[in-house]
């Protein structure tokens, strides 16, 4: 089943990987098995109670709604999988669509094999990234023409759509820009606005948004809502740091150091080879200067400057392209990791009184800059190994 695929290892290792690679694995795989304790060791704090009145609500709703839209994190489409939805007794056969949200900071190759796995599993999935207007137009576009199918044509109806996922994934993102293209499509009003934070658990109550007339189509944003139990490190880890459960439940640092061992372990840092070279663009996604207005709002959330993002990424490249990596050197990898965050604090200008608050602040900062999508693409979760793509 789709929802409870097999934990794949945290990186895919290619048969040409380094031993560097393998053992910026093995140093992951010790920080997740860190991060899934001291998780564990909390013993459900992440599971408040208004995200049990949320999931019986939401469970009460599955089977009255028309169609479900899963959210989940395009860089782990297995580890954020909405746990209600996971139980036979819940499943909403034939009527979910999962949307892949936050695509644009995932691997596009990986986003790619995520949807033809999905699809030959007969589920319906779709790549989307809410702050681009004409990726929300698609969504809502398949939302209508399954509307229509369900609803066998009518017109005079009215059909809801049930809004789910994990917390920070995106729902009211999504929920604000569909409200606002199908108010603006079908009618002059006020708007209405969900609440969009980058901490999660900011909804806390389910709210409806009208997204189109003729037939009137209604999409409820929901309160994301978490397993109340983790018995996977793997997904754990993946889950705190994309942002899932709150930061202060845990060790930051802990999630910045197990950062630091995925961009070690992946080849996206060899891009930020040529960085002092005159006109390097921090922003590799901008290329042409027609694009360069749009600059500022691609980070809608990160203030950090662009030569400091440019000197992280440097001291981040220089370390680890000069690592020398080897059999039996295994504690010089988290040595690595070490001397990569004090070099950090020194990019990032973090001057505090006390080393525990340095390092607090360093590590937020450069969580933050993953989180934005300045230290580039990643996607943790793979797909099966097994898995063979059909050609169409
Ligand atoms: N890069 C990127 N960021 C996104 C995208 N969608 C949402 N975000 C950001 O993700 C964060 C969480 O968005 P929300 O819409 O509040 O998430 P939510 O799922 O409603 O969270 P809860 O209400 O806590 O369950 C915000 O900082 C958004 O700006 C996306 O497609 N790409
Ligand atoms: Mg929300």
């Amino acid at each position: 089943m789709l929802w409870a695929a097999t934990p794949q290892p945290a990186y895919s290792t290619t048969p040409a990987a380094s031993s560097s690679a393998a053992m910026a694995s093995a140093a992951a795989e010790a920080l997740s098995r860190r991060l899934g304790a001291a998780v564990r060791g909390l013993s459900g704090a992440w599971y408040g109670r208004h995200m049990a009145s949320a999931e019986s609500a939401i469970r009460t709703r599955l089977a009255l709604v028309d169609l479900v839209l899963e959210v989940r994190d395009a860089r782990i489409p297995a580890s954020s999988a909405f746990e209600p939805l996971c139980r036979p007794t819940l499943e909403p056969d034939g009527r979910r669509v999962i949307v892949l949200n936050k695509a644009d900071l995932a691997d596009p190759s990986e986003t790619k094999k995520w949807i033809a796995y999905m699809k030959q599993r007969s589920c319906s999935c779709i790549a989307i990234n809410s702050h681009n207007m004409e990726s929300i137009k698609e969504l809502l576009n398949i939302v209508r023409s399954r509307m229509r199918e369900i609803k066998h044509g009518q017109s005079n109806c009215t059909g809801t759509v049930l809004l789910v996922g994990i917390p920070n994934v995106g729902k009211s993102a999504i929920v604000n820009v569909m409200h606002q293209i199908g108010r603006i499509a079908a009618e002059k009003g006020k708007l209405k606005h969900a609440i969009v934070s980058g901490h999660p658990g900011e909804t806390r109550d389910i709210s409806g948004y009208k997204v189109a007339s003729h037939p009137n189509m209604y999409v409820l944003d929901t309160p994301g809502v978490l397993s109340s139990r983790f018995t996977n490190d793997d997904f754990v880890s993946r889950l705190a740091l994309t942002g899932a459960i709150k930061d202060s439940l845990l060790q930051e640092y802990d999630i910045a150091q197990f950062l630091l061992a995925l961009v070690n372990s992946h080849d996206e840092y060899k891009k930020w080879e040529n960085l002092n070279q005159v006109g390097a663009n921090v922003s590799f996604s901008i290329t042409s200067t027609s694009r360069s207005q749009n600059k500022k709002r691609q980070y809608v959330s990160d203030h950090t400057q662009d030569f400091v993002v440019k000197s992280v990424r440097q001291i981040l490249f220089d370390s680890v392209s000069s690592f020398k990596g080897g059999p039996g050197k295994e504690d010089a990898f988290s040595s690595l990791i070490d001397c990569q965050m004090v070099s950090l604090q020194e990019a990032f200008k973090v001057s505090t009184e006390s080393s525990e608050d340095m390092r607090k602040s360093v590590a937020l900062k450069l969580l933050n800059l993953y989180r934005t999508g300045r230290l580039g693409h990643y996607t943790l979760d793979h797909v099966p190994d097994d898995w063979q793509e059909v050609a169409a």
